[in-house]
This record gives C-alpha cells, sequence and structure tokens, in this order.
C-alpha cells in the first residue's frame, strides 16, 4: 500500500512538473513574438522599384510603359513608413507625390528614400513628372492607399 502511495505522488509532481514547464516554455516563446511584431509596426518599410513595359503591335508600333512597381502600396495611417525606391528601368523619374509638398528623383541604379508619413486617410498619387504628360501612352502612377 505504502510503495502505491509513493509511486502516485511522484506521478503527481512528474505531472506538475510538465505542466509548470510547458507553461514557462509557451509564455517564453510568445511575449518575444508580440514585441517583434510591435517594433516592426513602428518601422514599416516599403520596397519599390521602377520597371518597365515594351511591346511591339502586330502593325508595327512600338508601345512603352514605365511603372512603379508594386503599383499600390497601402500604409497606415498617422504612423512613420519608410518607402525605398530603387530605380531599375528609366535614367531618371522625376516625381511628386500629389496632395503633399514631397519630390524628388529616382535615378538608375540608386535608390531614393522618402520617409513617409500620412496623417489623413485617402489614395495618395505618385506621380513621375516625365512619363506622365499628354503625349505620353502611358501614365506612370504609383497609388499610396492610407487606410
Ligand atoms: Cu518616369
Amino acid at each position: 500500500m505504502r510503495f502505491i502511495f509513493i509511486r502516485k505522488s511522484w506521478l503527481f509532481f512528474l505531472f506538475v512538473a510538465i505542466v509548470m514547464g510547458s507553461l514557462y516554455y509557451f509564455s517564453n516563446d510568445v511575449v518575444p513574438t508580440f514585441q517583434n511584431s510591435a517594433e516592426k509596426d513602428t518601422n514599416i518599410v516599403i520596397n519599390m522599384v521602377t520597371g518597365e513595359f515594351s511591346t511591339t503591335t502586330s502593325d508595327g508600333k512600338k508601345i512603352e510603359a514605365y511603372r512603379w512597381d508594386p503599383g499600390t502600396i497601402v500604409i497606415p495611417q498617422d504612423k512613420d513608413v519608410t518607402l525605398s525606391i530603387i530605380g531599375v528601368n528609366g535614367e531618371e523619374h522625376p516625381f511628386y507625390i500629389e496632395g503633399t509638398d514631397i519630390k524628388g528623383t529616382v535615378k538608375k541604379g540608386e535608390e531614393t528614400v522618402i520617409p513617409l508619413h500620412f496623417k489623413e486617410e485617402g489614395t495618395y498619387r505618385l506621380i513621375c513628372d516625365t512619363h506622365s504628360h499628354d503625349g505620353q501612352q502611358v501614365p506612370m502612377i504609383g497609388y499610396i492607399v492610407v487606410d
């Protein structure tokens, strides 16, 4: 009888040890995950490149379009966001963001870093001044959706 009693208490302690151990393990695992996502929230970096579409129609006409890629980005309202644009196609893209005083130039082979912070929700157009005027077949416009 006494022998059985000792075995049961050992099983009980083993059970408690497993429960405590897994609580410690999982709580340790969960806490840093939450900290990481909170850190990411305050330092959002969006990467963009300049690209080019080019084709020839069946009657021999050449069509070209420069573009911001990705063409649409979604960023949070009232948060610091860094927009990094690397120039791939096209020598130079002088740009401005409609409704703001943000402007600059993206050059081939160079990175242009643009700090963004929008207080108002809405869709803001990133417009290339060279490739968006009348006479150009396709305007080079990107869309910044602030939500
Ligand atoms: Cu352009």
